[in-house]
C-alpha cells in the first residue's frame, strides 16, 4: 500500500501520502503513489533488464512462513504448531456444524443475490457483531453511539481503525504490549502511527509484568493510543485479572489514553463469550470512547472467509455518524466494500437463538479440547522428568503456550523432530492432539536437556 520505508519512518510515509494527494488535487498526478523513486517506475523496459531487477527477496512472515516451511517437509511425523488454527483430535481443520448449516440455508435461499454490499458491509452483521462484543444490554448500543463497519477479518479491522486514527486522531502514537502478535507493529506503522511498546510479560515469573505495564502507560503522553488484547493474549497466554483490568482502565481514563481492543479470541479463553468480553465491556460501561477490532477467524472457524468488524464507541450519536462517514472514505479506495458470504454466515448464526446456542456449544468444545491438550502436555513432560517448571502450560490461557524455549531449541525441534513453531517458542495448542503430544514432549525433553 505504501513504500517499505514506512516501518522505519512513519512520518515520512505520511508526508509522501500527503504530497501525492496534493499532486493529485493539482491535477499533475503522474507518479505511482507511494513510490519514492519515480524514475524506477518510469524507466523503459528493455529486452534484457527487468524493471524489477533491483527488488530484493523478502523473508517469509514469521508466523505464516512457518506453514510454508511445514508444507515443504516430506516427513510423515511433521507437526505444524505455528499458526493459530484449530485442528481436531484427528489433526484435521474443522468446519463447525452450525457453519455448515448456515451455509446450506444460504445456498437454498433463492431470494439471495450477489449484489455489492454497502461500503460499511452487511447491516445485520454489523449490529449483531457490536452486540456480541459489547453485550446485548450495552447502553452505548442503546444510545446509538457505536458505529460498526464490516472489515476483512481481525487484521483488516485493525488496519481500517489504524488508518482512520492516522487521518483523524490528534495523537499519532500507539503503545502495544511487549511481546505482541507480530503483525501489530506493521499494521500501525504502515498507517503512519509511531509504535512504542509497554512492558507486559515477565519471563522470570512467566506472568504479567503489571508494575511495568502501569509504569509505561503511566508515562505515555496524554491521548496516546493503547492496544489491548481483549482476552487470550497472543503470544503469552497471560491476561490481567479483572481487578488488574479495572486498574488499567482507571489509569488509562485518568490520562485520556485511547483504548484500541484487538478481540481475535472471544470465547477461546474461557469458553464463554461474555466472560471473554469483560475487559472491553468495563471500558464501554464508563461512558468513554474506544475502538474494537473483532475477528471470526478462530471463534467461528471462518479463517479464510475473512470476516471481522471494527466498532468505534463514541460519546454521542452525532459523533458516531460523522465517524462512520469518514470510515467510508477510508474503505472505498482500499477495497470498495467487503465480501458477502462470510458475513452472511455469521449474521445467520447470531440472529437465530437456536443456531447461536449451537455455536456456543461447539465453541466451548474447541476451548475445552485445547485445555485438555495443556494438561496432557504438562503430564507428558512431568512423566519424562523434563527439567524445569512447566506449570505455565496449564496456567496460560487461549490458543497458545509461550513455552520459554529459545530460538536454538526451536530450530533443533524443527530439524530433528519436524515440529514447526514460531521462533519465539510459541506453540499453538490447538494444533496438538492426544496422538501427537508424546512426540512433542520427546522433542521438548531432548531440546532442554541437550541445549541451553
Ligand atoms: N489479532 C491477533 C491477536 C491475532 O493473533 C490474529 C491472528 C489476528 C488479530 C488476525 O486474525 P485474522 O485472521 O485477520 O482475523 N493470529 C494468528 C494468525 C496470523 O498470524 O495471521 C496467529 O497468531 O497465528
Amino acid at each position: 500500500m505504501h513504500g517499505g520505508k514506512a516501518l522505519l519512518s512513519p512520518s515520512s510515509s505520511a508526508d509522501r501520502r500527503l504530497s501525492a494527494l496534493v499532486r493529485h488535487l493539482e491535477g499533475s498526478s503522474s507518479i505511482v503513489m507511494g513510490s519514492k523513486d519515480s524514475s524506477i517506475a518510469a524507466s523503459p523496459t528493455s529486452a534484457r533488464n527487468s524493471v524489477f531487477e533491483h527488488i530484493l527477496q523478502a523473508s517469509e512472515d514469521p508466523i505464516l512462513g512457518v506453514t510454508v516451511a511445514y508444507n515443504k517437509d516430506p516427513s510423515p511425523v511433521k507437526l505444524n504448531l505455528g499458526v493459530g488454527a484449530y485442528r481436531t483430535e484427528e489433526g484435521k481443520p474443522l468446519v463447525l456444524n452450525v457453519v455448515r448449516r448456515a451455509e446450506q440455508m444460504l445456498v437454498n435461499d433463492n431470494s439471495r443475490v450477489k449484489e455489492y454490499l454497502p461500503i460499511v458491509g452487511l447491516a445485520d452483521f454489523n449490529k449483531l457483531s457490536a452486540k456480541l462484543i459489547l453485550g446485548a444490554d450495552s447502553p452505548a448500543i442503546q444510545e446509538n453511539r457505536v458505529t460498526t463497519v464490516q472489515c476483512l477479518s481481525g487484521t483488516g479491522s485493525l488496519r481500517i481503525g489504524a488508518e482512520f486514527l492516522s487521518r483523524h486522531y490528534n495523537q499519532h502514537i500507539i503503545y502495544i504490549p511487549q511481546p505482541t502478535w507480530g503483525n501489530h507493529p506493521k499494521v500501525f506503522a504502515l498507517s503512519g502511527i509511531t509504535v512504542k511498546f509497554y512492558r507486559y510479560y515477565d519471563p522470570a515469573t512467566r506472568g504479567l509484568d503489571f508494575q511495568g505495564l502501569l509504569e509505561d502507560l503511566g508515562s505515555a503522553p496524554s491521548g496516546a493510543i493503547v492496544l489491548l488484547h481483549a482476552c487470550a493474549h497472543n503470544p503469552t497466554g497471560v491476561d490481567p485479572t479483572p481487578q488488574q483490568w479495572e486498574q488499567i482502565r482507571q489509569l488509562m481514563r485518568s490520562k485520556a489514553l485511547l483504548p484500541f481492543f484487538d478481540s481475535a479470541y472471544q470465547g477461546f479463553a474461557s469458553g464463554n463469550l461474555d466472560s471473554d468480553a469483560h475487559s472491553v465491556r468495563i471500558f464501554v460501561a464508563d461512558g468513554g470512547e474506544c475502538l474494537v477490532a473483532q475477528s471470526y477467524a478462530k471463534n467461528m472457524g471462518l479463517y479464510g472467509e475473512r470476516v471481522g468488524a471494527l466498532s468505534i464507541v463514541c460519546r454521542t450519536p452525532d459523533v458516531a455518524g460523522r465517524v462512520e462517514s469518514q470510515l467510508k472514505l477510508v474503505i472505498r479506495p482500499m477495497y470498495s466494500n467487503p465480501p458477502l458470504h462470510g458475513a452472511s454466515i455469521v449474521a445467520r448464526i447470531l440472529k437465530d437463538s437456536n443456531m447461536y446456542q449451537e455455536w456456543t456449544v461447539e465453541l466451548k468444545a474447541m476451548a475445552d479440547r485445547i485445555i485438555s491438550m495443556r494438561q496432557k502436555l504438562f503430564d507428558a513432560l512431568r512423566n519424562r522428568g523434563t527439567p524445569g517448571d512447566w506449570s505455565h502450560i496449564i496456567k496460560q490461557i487461549g490458543m497458545f503456550t509461550f513455552t520459554g524455549l529459545n530460538r536454538n531449541q526451536v530450530s533443533f525441534m524443527t530439524e530433528e523432530y519436524h515440529i514447526y513453531m514460531t521462533s519465539d517458542g510459541r506453540i499453538s495448542m490447538a494444533g496438538l492432539s492426544s496422538k501427537t503430544v508424546p512426540h512433542l514432549a520427546d522433542a521438548i525433553h531432548a531440546a532442554v536437556t541437550r541445549l541451553d
